[in-house]
């Protein structure tokens, strides 16, 4: 297949790239390198190495004599641009990354607000109006969030999208419907995600725009089979306060002798996927896309749920970290309950690899390797969702 990838630069989309480009398919990356200029705002590096993005494409054809063809532009802004490139590379899917992903950074300030908004709505917009101007028959596979749903205990298993609900009417019947699951964002990052969704619900309906839509989890790790062959593919990790997410977070404090910092009481439970699995599940979803005329497939591409305060246990028991409980800067619940449906993709043919395994240990290597790259002053999460406020909701 021919597949397009926006946001091939960034931690999810660059082994996804190469793992698409190893199984045979015809990748080519589209990304504006934003990521890589947020890093410069932020004073900060990806623990590991990041090579520029015309080095990794160069190590990845001399090692495997595949070529990735690589687009410098901003999806959001760019639109001509986009279109012209739908019409000469013809993807028969587009994998669409290119969105702003810290929900800390998404809160910074008004500034990041904005950013947000514009960049992720305009991409997700710019693209679904190219594909139709386009006239191509191509399928989107999009990377939501299972923060859409909202995190509180919702005391139900999450379904995957949508939720079916009767209603009573007023001559005593009920109605039954199936309607998205409604969207509850923390931050205005999951927000945009939250928009996302509607825009892919008025295009499938208008305009028979096929889209799987994926509701990830919190991923974990940095390499795949793939961006380990040489050092020059290596993925990135981010660690700092705005882009780290908490495993890889804890993992990589533990490397350098910084107590774990857990927020609040650390009763948050989150859903989690490990990189393998995210390249291996849009893999999946590339190679299954919906049937015509069939309604925004979702798919809850997660693999296991842990509570933040459990996970610091965890890592705290490997390693002999001490764990810091530091006020929670953000508005979430302090303690949430956490289950959901994912049978898609295991029916499909995912075999999820859990936290248990090695890959723990590896992380930690990797973290340990290149500890002497950390600046220490930008582990603190020093974005505040209500400045001056109480953040913690009980
Ligand atoms: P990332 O920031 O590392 O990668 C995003 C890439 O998109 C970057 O290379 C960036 O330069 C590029 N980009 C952003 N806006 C662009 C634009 N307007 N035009 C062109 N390129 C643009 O983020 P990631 O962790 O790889 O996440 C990728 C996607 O997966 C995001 O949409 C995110 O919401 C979703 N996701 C990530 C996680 C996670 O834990 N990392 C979890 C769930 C969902
Ligand atoms: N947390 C800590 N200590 C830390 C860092 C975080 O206790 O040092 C807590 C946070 O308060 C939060 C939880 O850990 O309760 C998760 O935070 P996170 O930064 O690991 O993840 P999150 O902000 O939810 O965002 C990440 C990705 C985002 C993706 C989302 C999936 O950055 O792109 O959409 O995970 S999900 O969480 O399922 O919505």
């Amino acid at each position: 297949m021919r597949i397009l990838i926006l946001g091939g630069d960034g931690f999810c989309g660059w082994p996804t790239s190469l793992h698409l480009s190893a199984q045979g398919h015809e990748v080519a990356i589209v990304d504006n390198l934003s990521r890589r200029e947020i890093d410069i705002e932020l004073e900060v590096d990806s623990l590991t190495p990041i090579k520029p993005i015309g080095t990794r494409l160069a190590a990845w054809q001399e090692l495997t004599g595949r070529e990735i063809a690589f687009y410098r532009f901003d999806v959001a802004e760019n639109y001509r641009v986009m279109l012209d490139l739908l019409n000469e590379f013809r993807p028969d899917a587009v994998v669409h990354f290119a969105e702003q992903r810290a929900a800390p950074y998404s809160m910074k300030s008004s500034y990041h607000k904005r950013y947000t908004v514009n960049n992720n709505v305009g991409a997700t917009h710019n693209l679904l109006a190219a594909v139709v101007e386009s006239g191509l028959d191509c399928h989107i596979v999009h990377l939501g969030t299972m923060g859409v749903y909202g995190y509180g205990t919702a005391g139900i298993k999450i379904p995957e999208g949508y939720l079916r609900i009767k209603i009573d009417t007023d001559d005593g019947g009920q109605v039954e419907q199936e309607i998205l699951y409604p969207v509850n964002p923390g931050s205005v990052y999951h927000m945009t995600k939250t928009q996302d969704q509607l825009m892919f619900a008025f295009y499938n309906k208008n305009d028979a725009i096929r889209v799987t839509d994926l509701h990830q989890g919190i991923v974990w790790g940095t390499q795949t089979d793939e961006t380990r062959l040489d050092e020059r593919l290596i993925n990135r990790f981010d660690y700092d306060g705005d882009y780290g997410t908490v495993l890889n977070r804890f993992l990589m404090q533990a490397a350098v002798g910084y107590p774990l910092t857990v927020h609040g009481t650390g009763g948050q439970t989150r859903a989690f996927i490990h990189v393998q699995d995210t390249v291996r599940c849009i893999q999946l979803a590339v190679e299954n896309p919906p049937a015509h005329g069939e309604r925004v497939q979702v798919f809850n591409q997660m693999t296991e749920t842990h509570r933040v305060r459990e996970l610091a246990t965890l890592v705290s028991s490997i390693t002999g970290a001490e764990i810091d409980y530091v006020d929670n800067p953000r508005k979430e619940d302090a303690e949430n309950d956490l289950f959901v449906k994912n049978n898609h993709l295991l029916e499909l043919g995912l075999d999820p690899i859990r936290l248990q395994d090695d890959l723990l240990k590896e992380v930690t290597e990797i973290a340990t390797a290149y500890a002497d790259r950390c600046d220490v002053s930008k582990i603190p999460c020093t974005s505040q969702w209500l400045a001056n406020k109480p953040t913690q909701v009980a």
